[in-house]
């Protein structure tokens, strides 16, 4: 299958990169030089990010222009997405939940989290997106080195791992995946819905090669499309 990438000098292959830990420190700005490698790589291949976070952090942490520094821009892992500045086809997660289900969903999260004792608590702990909810025990709204803080006691206290354990066994037919993927907070998503999301913008698109940077890539399937060799990394889930 030929595509439209004829501007490239590999046209058929396209490279997808993370955005917290991997273009940018987590939710930090991106550095002048990671900017100028890519756009060095756009001249070769195609090029994309894909984000668990929503465009207006990606605007914060890459710039205002982000649409235009990429082939592709997946935002919450693809559920709002753009080719060429252009928004493709969206879903969300309220249109797959419901209202009701949702509520209950979300007053059993701040039931948790009442009963939770932290070192610290701040602001906005259900930041409620297009694709998805995220949740963050301390709050996303607390400075960076509070989230260094509460990061380093959640390795000891698995304050994370045992709040999705409830929520699985709280919720076990709605359908949800949970993602552990950044310092504060964990993502709640409908199964499928997680980085490899942004793949169903790319079948038919006559791609051979998709390659993925991340961090926290501990799991690789070898997907099974029309490519030739088609990896993917996932964050975990
Ligand atoms: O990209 C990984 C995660 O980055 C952020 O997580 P945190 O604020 O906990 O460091 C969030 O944007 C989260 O949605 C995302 O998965």
């Amino acid at each position: 299958m030929t595509n439209s990438w004829t501007n490239k000098e590999q046209p058929t292959t396209i490279v997808l990169f993370d955005v917290d830990g991997t273009l940018t420190p987590a939710r930090k700005e991106i550095s002048e030089a990671m900017k100028q490698t890519l756009a060095a790589l756009r001249k070769k291949t195609v090029i994309g990010f894909v984000g668990g976070s929503d465009l207006i952090k990606q605007k914060e942490q890459i710039g205002e222009d982000v649409l235009d520094l990429f082939d592709y821009c997946f935002s919450e892992n693809g559920l709002t997405a753009y080719k060429l500045g252009k928004q493709l086809a969206s879903q969300s997660f309220i249109g797959f939940l419901g209202e009701e289900k949702y509520q209950k969903l979300a007053n059993f999260i701040l039931r948790y989290l009442a009963d939770l004792e932290l070192p610290k608590k701040r602001g906005t702990f259900i930041e409620f997106r297009n694709g998805m909810i995220n949740v963050s025990p301390i709050g996303r709204n607390c400075s960076h080195a509070e989230r260094d803080e509460f990061e380093a006691y959640d390795k000891i206290h698995n304050i994370r791992p045992k709040m999705v354990a409830a929520l699985k066994a709280n919720f076990p037919d709605y359908g949800l995946i949970y993602s552990i993927g950044g310092q504060i907070s964990f993502d709640v998503m409908p199964i499928g819905w997680d980085k490899t999301y942004c793949l169903r913008h790319l079948e038919g698109e006559g791609f051979k090669t998709i390659h993925f940077f991340g961090d926290k890539t501990f799991e690789v399937r070898k997907l099974t499309s029309k490519s030739t060799h088609t990896h993917l990394s996932l964050d975990t889930l």
